[in-house]
């Protein structure tokens, strides 16, 4: 089966879950073609059945902002009618839901039908997409879509809150290749950034206000009270100065590191002893998931799809939103006891096979399949 993947190509958490998807369905026999502006992040080598076609957007004066729908949906046209494309599955409903239901249209025009898939992660539903200036849109093209996944329960239930829904949302959780992990042979050494006898918290976040930076900045300094702890600050975003100054002005310089964007989740989460995520809104979490599937227990805020990811007192704890005082307390309560942490950690990894690659995208695969069946004979 051809399948074209639309996503964004960075280092957020629905571009790396339609680069996985679309990776793992090459593994699988399907040729995927990826539509983007950029080459995504977890890509490496093109082959024969894995394409990469870049939007471009010629600039012109006269526009204020550059009409990349427009192109998106021309090279849509384009690559479906070259490669004989099956179906469409975009990921994140804004611009690409939008674009893609006008190339499908574009396509109807010529004779050629196309089924189209749009997977909702989050913030194209909860924070952008209900805004009043693009709701109706985006309510539009998910209505218009074949089928629509949401990555958790809680985002379907948002959704159909936030809109006036008419196609049935399919719950698709975010997954992980536990078998990939098993065998990436990762030099798991701290090296230069702690010594052996300090434990290691890590935060990777976009450091968008949401993700409430300063929380893990407090959480993190009642920790330091009573244990000997380093804190890794991994991504980018516009929280980051503000997080800096404050570390400065708490003296903290010397115990938290900003470490930038990595391509080096796995080596850092490998010895990584505890995952922090305090966010205002998550409808799944992937970062979370990742952490737990490196053994790392997470220590997070009770919102969104959370809980649906993170087992309270198992693979972690789930804490009131905004509540440090909490989150610190069940931070020291896992890293205080060797035993304890070591249970814990292992039941962070047992708890991410629920989430396992292969379960997860069989159910991608029967709706790939239904489609083949219901909108092309
Ligand atoms: O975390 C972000 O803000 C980035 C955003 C994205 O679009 O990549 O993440 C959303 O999609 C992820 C993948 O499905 C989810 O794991 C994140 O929870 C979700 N973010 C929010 O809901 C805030």
């Amino acid at each position: 089966m051809k399948i074209v993947i639309v996503c964004y190509p960075t280092f957020g958490g629905s571009g790396v879950v339609a680069t996985e998807l679309g990776l793992y369905l090459v593994k699988k026999g399907y040729e995927i073609h990826f539509i983007t502006y950029k080459q995504p992040v977890r890509i490496q080598n093109l082959t024969r059945s894995l394409f990469f076609h870049e939007v471009h957007v010629p600039t012109y004066d006269l526009f204020k902002y550059q009409p990349y729908e427009l192109a998106l949906s021309s090279r849509i046209v384009e690559v479906v009618k070259k490669y004989n494309i099956d179906m469409l599955h975009v990921h994140y409903a804004i611009p690409h839901a939008y674009a893609a239901y006008m190339g499908k249209k574009m396509l109807e025009d010529e004779g050629i039908k196309i089924p189209m898939i749009t997977t909702l992660h989050g913030t194209d539903i909860t924070l952008v997409g209900s805004h009043p200036f693009y709701k109706k849109a985006v309510q539009f093209s998910i209505n218009h879509s074949e089928y629509v996944t949401a990555v958790s329960q809680s985002l379907k239930e948002d959704t159909e809150r936030l809109f006036e829904i008419t196609t049935d949302i399919r719950v698709i959780p975010n997954f992980i290749d536990n078998e990939k992990l098993k065998f990436k042979t990762v030099p798991c050494e701290k090296g230069q950034i702690a010594p052996d006898d300090q434990l290691v918290i890590t935060h990777i976040s976009n450091f968008r206000p949401l993700k409430r930076i300063i929380d893990i900045l407090k959480t993190f300094k009642i920790i330091s009270e009573k244990l000997n702890v380093k804190l890794l600050m991994i991504g980018d975003g516009p929280e980051k100065e503000r997080a800096m100054r404050y570390c400065k002005a708490q003296s903290m310089e010397g115990d938290v590191l900003f470490l930038g964007k990595s391509n080096q989740i796995e080596e850092i989460l490998c010895f990584s002893d505890l995952f922090l995520l305090p966010s205002e809104q998550e409808s799944f979490g992937l970062a979370a998931l990742e952490a737990m599937a490196h053994g790392v227990p997470v220590i997070c805020s009770d919102v969104g799809g959370l809980p649906e990811v993170i087992e309270d007192g198992f693979s972690g704890f789930l804490c009131p939103l905004g509540d440090v005082n909490a989150m610190a307390e069940k931070a020291i309560y896992i890293l205080e006891d060797d035993e304890r942490h070591k249970k814990f950690k292992q039941q962070a990894f047992e708890s991410s096979k629920k989430f396992n690659i292969e379960k997860v995208i069989s159910h991608y695969e029967s709706l790939y399949k239904d489609a083949k069946q219901t909108y092309l004979g």
